[in-house]
Formats: structure tokens, C-alpha cells, sequence
């Protein structure tokens, strides 16, 4: 009888880990169950404090520092997806090096004496790159994501079960004395299940089945999936999760992702959660009875090189987490966090046992008592109120209660913490320049136009991903435009106006060598359209349409069918003829940029070409590149670049890229006073409105090495490199 066998006839859902081969390898036998209260770990029923750290969004030499501050923090757990396109870039070629090393991550973990929840997946969102699938796999045929389509599932299964081979290889798994507690299946599904009918039911039962007989002897959740089948536990995602329920009796209250903060768009401004919140959405989870509580994010990181999705999703992926991106405490949420659980662990003992009795206190007062048989008694005092404190009468005591806030009181008597009062010192972001001007050299490439011998040809316009496959962001679309010298336009001196039609990210348009202007989408609209008046020469006119995305699509139904680049019409207007349409006319296509091709942003690549200095320095031109080297200043402190003076492009250092620059894209929106009572929302405390969205870029001191560092900026639309600067990242403290 295998364990799974042993788990199906269980009743209640629950399931023993017994280990029938291997238990004399261990000293101690590992047990992993779970209840209706909590997860079981060695016959103790836990209260559980996790927080995400994405380990592809920070360097390896950054990892154990961050897993020491989450310690320090007060969690128990990390919990990390994993991520398919990192691992598998092309079928069946698997990468685990570097940044994308799995097992190492796990293994720090497993030192700092933490536990793991491993998301598997593989579908992940998270704002990653087409969230997480590798692009060859929208290239399958008859392929169709997430739903009961056998290439899919094919895919998934076969990608499943690697890492849990993986993981099984290396002894990653509790019962085999490693630190992975908990895995998951799928991601968010249940929201877009309803809208793909009976398949998406059969896919998701396919799925649970599936991951359960990878016999990991640990359980498996399923998040937002109300029907995930026993034993796999559904849990919730949200701001808030207090009135979540699982799907049956006999399964803990576990929250999967408790946003601590938000993403942040290009062309949006960044979003803060109050601590006071964050700290509150937890205890009312803990109140009523949740047991397993995660941050998302704990840290957020840096979405390097072309990870970034969501469309216009940052390169920063901060997400005002307690730890902030560049590995540093995001004071004051990380100790009053710290404090919750510390407060939280004091009340475990009656937490596990009992179940809340609740009592009204008075207007929006309430009481969560936790009382034993054995005496332990813990207490949550909540006001929920968005405007008024209280004051309230429990036992023999008088409590005083801000709004919008919970005491705690590990012996029914004591408050401990309060989630309003913020005991830990408030601090602010500083930057600080660095002694020392770059020298920049500058090559600027030509725009691409069609030319005789261009063997990339169709007398039709083509979707930007189906030519590319984001081996690059950029796709040039050119044409040739004939004009006669009887054109009306000709001899009054006007100008045709032509017009482009992009499924998006961002269009630059190149008429005859020249930029004639610049169209971008916003991650609420990716589609663009290009109208503008044009001029054009009597004869040959090259029109060179540069296409770029900003990351593919993470979320959404079917996100592989969705669209990129120009897919027409193209028309000119204002001809003797009246409006021709190019959409049909002969198209040449190039992928990538030359300076791409060339390796423009390593050493040896950028000898290719001859570069400009001194009063040649090309500014504010676009599709140029700039390069310059320079010296790490002595210290500790994480470092960035200041790109505001730059308007949209990449960066490299050291042949590592850095990520997507765009500081030209301006935050709008409502940055209103934040006041942390009441429901939050990411449209709630938005800060950073009419500065760019994302102007500091890390460059991790790891990439570093004391003196010559190479350093390679391409610029799209142009920028000027001279007002560039590197920064050290500080804390100011300042008291709360
Ligand atoms: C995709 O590219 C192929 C050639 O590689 C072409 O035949 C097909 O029409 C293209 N589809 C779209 C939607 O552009
Ligand atoms: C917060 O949201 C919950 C759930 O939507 C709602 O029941 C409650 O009334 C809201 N509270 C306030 C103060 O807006
Ligand atoms: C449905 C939804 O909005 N899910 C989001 C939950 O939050 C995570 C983290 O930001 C995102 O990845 C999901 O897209």
C-alpha cells in the first residue's frame, strides 16, 4: 500500500505520512498531516507565518541575508513559485544555475531552520513574464492553456514532475527530512473555471489527481479553487481573508496571498499599504481561526533582464513588502509585523486547540475568545470602526481601541500589540549620489528598412510573438511607399497622414531614417494607434515600423491567443488617390536590433562598432546605445542607477541586464492622503504621481567587480546618459 492508496481511505480528508522504505535513514520520523484546525508537523497543530520570496528576483548572494530578515521577522515559512520558463527554455533544456538555482534556495531555507511552500504551478501570474510558461509552449501544436487539452496537460505533467523528482533527489521533502511542507497546483484557476465550462472542471480535478500522485507526502493547495478536490486544500488570496472557508470541515484556514503592498505599472504610481493594515487583515485572519497566514510579497525583488509581465509591469517589483527590493527592513512594516507574531506565537497553544467563541463588546466591538479545557486563554479585541477609537470592557479590564484595529491578549488579560500602534521606528528611502561622473561613448544604429535581399517577406502584416517568440522585445515592420510628383500634397506643401493600428506594447515610427513619432499602451490598454502626419518624398519612401513589447500577458483566460504588434490596417491618407492601404503591400521583418545582434552590451560585442565620445556624444536620439565603465564604491550599501534623464530602453552591467528602463513614463493617478483605516485597495495610499514610475534601477553589488565595470544602456526614444548617476540606497530614520 502505497501512501497515497493509505491517504484515499482516510476518512475526513486527513493523511499520515508513514514511512514504510526509508525510516531508518532518519533519526526522528517526520509527520505531516493536517485538520480542520491547522497543519500537523510531528503531531503539533501549527500557527503558521509565511512570507514569498521569488528566488529569480534577487541574486544567490543576496539569498541568505533575506531569508536570515525573514527570520528575524517572525516566519516560519517561505513560500516561493517556481518558474518554468527560467527552468525550461527550450523543451526538455532545463536550467538551474545562477539565479534560477531551486535547490540551493531551498536548501538556505532549510539551514535558516525555516519550511518551504513550493508553488509549483507551473502556471504562476505573478506579474512574470507570460506567468511563467515558457513561449515555445504557445508554439505546441493544437496547444491550449490551462484547460482539459492533452498538449497542455502533457506539458504541465511533464514539468511537475521534474521538479518534484528534483526536490525528491535532493531530500527536500519534510519526510524525507527536508523543509517542504506544503506544494501547489495550478494558481488562482477557480475565477476562470466557471468561464471554460466542463473543461475547466475536468482540468482542475486532472490537475489535483495529478499533483496528489506525485506522492510528495505533503499536501497540496490549490488557491481561489472552491472545488479543489480531497485531499488538496483550497485556501484564499486577498486583502483579506477573515470570512474565508474552506470547501470542507476538515480542511485549515490557510491564506495564500495576503498582499502586503501592490505592483506597480509603468505609467502608474506605487502603491503603499499602511502597516496598521496589513498588521490588522492579519489578526482578524488569526481571530477567526485561520492558521496558515502568507505574506505576498515578504520580499518583492527586482524583475531583471525581460522577466517582467503583466504588461508594463515595473522592472521594480518592490511591492512595498517588509523587505524591501534591495534587501533592506521596509521600516515601520517589518517590526510591527515582527511584533504581530511574536504576539501571535504567545497565543498558540490556545489558538490550536480551541475555536473562537465571538461576542459583541459594543457598537463594532468584538471579542475572539480561545479557551482550553487545559486553561490557555488568548484573546483578540477588534474595533472596527473606520473612524472612532473605543474603549472597551472585557473581563476585569478596560481596553483602549484605535479604529480599525485589534488588540491581542496571549492570557485573556494582558494586550500585548495593538495593530494601530506602530511601536517601531518609521524610515525613509535615501538615495544617495556617488562620487564620480560617468564618460559615455555613444553608437547609434540606423532604423532597419527593407532592402532587396531581405529574405523575411509577406505581402501581409504579422502578430509581433509569432515572428519574434520574445527572443526579443522588438520587431521592425518595413514598407516601401511610392509617391508620384503629380500627389496634390506634393505641390500644395502639406503632408499625408498615416496611420497604424498596434495590438501594442509601443510603436515607433521611422519614415525615411527619421523618428516621427512614439505611441505607447498602458497595462489596462495595450492597443495603440499610430496617426500622425508624415513626410514623404516624391519616389521611394522606407517606412519602418518598430514594434515592441513590454512583457507578454500573465493573467487571463487563454493569455497564449492574445495578440502583439501591427496587425493593421495601415493606411495613408490624403493621396490623389484618397487613402491607400499598405496593410496588404509587401512587408520585410526584422527581428531584434542590430546593436542586439552585434552583443552591443558585452565587452568584446561593443568592439564591433565605432563609438562617438566628447562633442559627438549623440543626446536625446533615439535607438542609441551607450556605454561606459566604472569603479564600485567601498561599502555594503545597495546600489542603483538614477535613469531619469533617460526616457525608454534596457540595462546592462557586466552583460547582465538590469531590466527594462522607462523613466519617460510619467505615474498618474490619485496620490491622496493615506489614511490606514478602513478597506484597503490598491487605488488607496498611491504615492509617486507625476514623477516617473520607475526612476532608480538595482544593480546588485554581486554583478560588481571593483574597477572596469561595463556598463551598456540602449536607448529607445532618446535620453541624455550624462545626467545618469549611480546611488547608494539608505535608510534615514526618522521617529514614528
Ligand atoms: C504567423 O507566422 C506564420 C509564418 O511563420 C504565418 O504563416 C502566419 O500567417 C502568421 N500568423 C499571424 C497571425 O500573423
Ligand atoms: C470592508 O469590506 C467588507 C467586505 O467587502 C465589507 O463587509 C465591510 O463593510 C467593509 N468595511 C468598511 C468599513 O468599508
Ligand atoms: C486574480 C488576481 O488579481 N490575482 C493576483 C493576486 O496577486 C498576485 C500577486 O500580485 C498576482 O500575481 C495575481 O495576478
Amino acid at each position: 500500500m502505497s501512501p497515497r492508496d493509505l491517504m484515499g481511505n482516510l476518512p475526513r480528508g486527513k493523511f499520515v505520512v508513514l514511512l514504510f522504505f526509508c525510516y531508518w535513514v532518519f533519526a526522528v520520523t517526520a509527520s505531516l498531516t493536517y485538520d480542520r484546525k491547522a497543519v500537523i508537523i510531528d503531531g503539533k497543530r501549527r500557527i503558521l507565518i509565511s512570507g514569498s520570496i521569488h528566488y529569480p528576483r534577487s541574486t544567490p548572494e543576496m539569498w541568505p541575508d533575506l531569508i536570515q530578515k525573514a527570520k528575524d521577522g517572525g516566519l516560519d515559512v517561505i513560500q516561493t513559485y517556481v518558474f518554468w520558463n527560467g527552468h525550461e527554455p527550450s523543451p526538455g533544456k532545463y536550467y538551474f544555475e545562477d539565479r534560477f538555482d531551486l535547490v540551493k534556495f531551498v536548501k538556505l531555507v532549510q539551514q535558516a531552520g525555516l519550511y518551504v511552500h513550493l508553488r509549483i504551478g507551473p502556471y504562476v501570474c505573478a506579474e512574470w513574464n507570460f506567468g511563467g510558461f515558457p513561449v515555445w509552449l504557445k508554439f505546441v501544436p493544437g496547444i491550449s492553456f490551462r484547460t482539459d487539452n492533452e498538449p497542455f496537460k502533457a506539458a504541465m505533467q511533464s514539468f511537475t514532475e521534474k521538479i518534484v523528482s528534483i526536490m525528491k533527489e535532493e531530500k527536500l521533502f519534510q519526510a524525507q527530512g527536508g523543509p517542504i511542507i506544503m506544494s501547489q497546483i495550478e494558481n488562482e484557476f477557480g475565477p476562470i473555471e466557471g468561464r471554460l465550462g466542463a473543461a475547466g472542471k475536468t482540468y482542475a480535478q486532472w490537475a489535483a489527481k495529478m499533483a496528489v500522485g506525485l506522492d510528495t507526502e505533503a499536501p497540496w493547495v490549490m488557491c481561489k479553487q472552491p472545488d479543489a478536490p480531497d485531499p488538496v486544500i483550497d485556501t484564499c488570496n486577498g486583502y483579506y481573508c477573515d470570512s474565508f472557508r474552506p470547501n470542507t470541515k476538515y480542511k485549515p484556514k490557510i491564506w495564500t496571498e495576503n498582499w502586503t503592498g501592490w505592483y506597480t505599472q509603468f505609467g502608474g504610481p506605487v502603491p503603499r499599504r499602511p502597516a496598521e493594515d496589513l498588521a490588522f487583515s492579519v489578526a482578524r485572519f488569526i481571530q477567526n481561526g485561520g492558521s496558515f497566514v502568507n505574506y505576498y510579497m515578504y520580499h518583492g525583488g527586482t524583475n531583471f533582464g525581460r522577466t517582467s509581465s503583466g504588461l508594463f509591469i515595473t522592472t521594480s517589483y518592490d511591492y512595498d513588502a517588509p523587505i524591501d527590493e534591495y534587501g533592506l527592513l521596509n521600516e515601520p512594516k517589518w517590526g510591527h509585523l515582527r511584533d504581530l507574531h511574536k504576539a501571535i506565537k504567545l497565543c498558540e497553544p490556545a489558538l490550536v486547540s480551541a475555536d473562537p467563541a465571538v461576542t459583541q463588546l459594543g457598537m463594532n466591538l468584538e471579542a475572539h475568545v480561545f479557551k482550553t479545557d487545559s486553561g490557555a486563554c488568548a484573546a483578540f479585541l477588534a474595533n472596527y470602526d473606520t473612524k472612532y477609537a473605543s474603549k472597551a470592557t472585557f473581563g476585569n479590564g478596560q481596553y483602549d481601541l484605535p479604529p480599525w484595529s485589534i488588540s491581542i491578549l496571549p492570557d485573556c488579560k494582558t494586550a500585548v500589540f495593538n495593530t494601530a500602534s506602530v511601536g517601531s521606528l518609521n524610515a525613509g528611502k535615501e538615495m544617495t549620489p556617488v562620487d564620480g561622473e560617468f564618460t559615455w561613448l555613444s553608437y547609434t544604429e540606423e532604423p532597419a528598412s527593407s532592402s532587396e535581399d531581405d529574405t523575411f517577406t509577406e505581402y501581409a502584416l504579422w502578430e509581433h510573438l509569432n515572428v519574434t517568440w520574445d527572443s526579443s522585445d522588438y520587431l521592425w515592420y518595413m514598407t516601401d511607399v511610392n509617391i508620384d510628383p503629380d500627389e496634390g500634397f506634393i505641390k500644395s506643401g502639406g503632408s499625408p497622414i498615416l496611420t497604424a493600428m498596434s495590438a501594442g506594447h509601443v510603436l515607433h515610427v521611422f519614415i525615411n531614417g527619421q523618428l516621427s513619432g512614439t505611441v505607447y499602451g498602458s497595462l489596462n490598454y495595450p492597443k495603440l494607434t499610430f496617426s500622425n502626419s508624415v513626410k514623404l518624398n516624391v519616389g521611394n519612401n522606407k517606412v519602418s515600423l518598430l514594434s515592441v513589447t513590454v512583457g507578454l500577458p500573465n493573467v487571463g483566460a487563454h493569455f497564449e491567443t492574445w495578440n502583439a504588434g501591427v496587425l493593421g490596417p495601415v493606411t495613408l491618407q490624403g493621396l490623389n488617390e484618397g487613402t491607400r492601404d499598405l496593410s496588404l503591400q509587401k512587408w520585410s521583418y526584422k527581428v531584434g536590433l542590430k546593436g542586439e545582434a552585434l552583443s552591443l552590451h558585452t565587452v568584446s560585442g561593443s568592439d564591433s562598432v565605432e563609438w562617438a565620445k566628447g562633442s559627438l556624444l549623440a543626446k536625446k536620439q533615439p535607438l542609441t546605445w551607450y556605454k561606459t565603465s566604472f569603479s564600485t564604491p567601498a561599502g555594503d550599501d545597495p546600489l542603483a542607477f538614477d535613469m531619469s534623464s533617460m526616457g525608454k530602453g534596457q540595462v546592462w552591467v557586466n552583460g547582465q541586464s538590469i531590466g527594462r528602463h522607462w523613466p519617460g513614463y510619467i505615474a498618474s493617478g490619485r496620490c491622496n492622503d493615506c489614511n490606514y483605516a478602513g478597506n484597503y485597495t490598491e487605488y488607496k495610499c498611491q504615492t509617486n504621481c507625476g514623477e516617473p514610475s520607475q526612476k532608480w534601477y538595482h544593480v546588485p553589488r554581486s554583478w560588481l567587480i571593483p574597477s572596469g565595470n561595463f556598463l551598456v544602456v540602449f536607448e529607445e526614444w532618446g535620453g541624455d546618459p550624462t545626467g545618469i548617476s549611480l546611488v547608494k540606497r539608505g535608510t534615514k530614520t526618522v521617529s514614528a
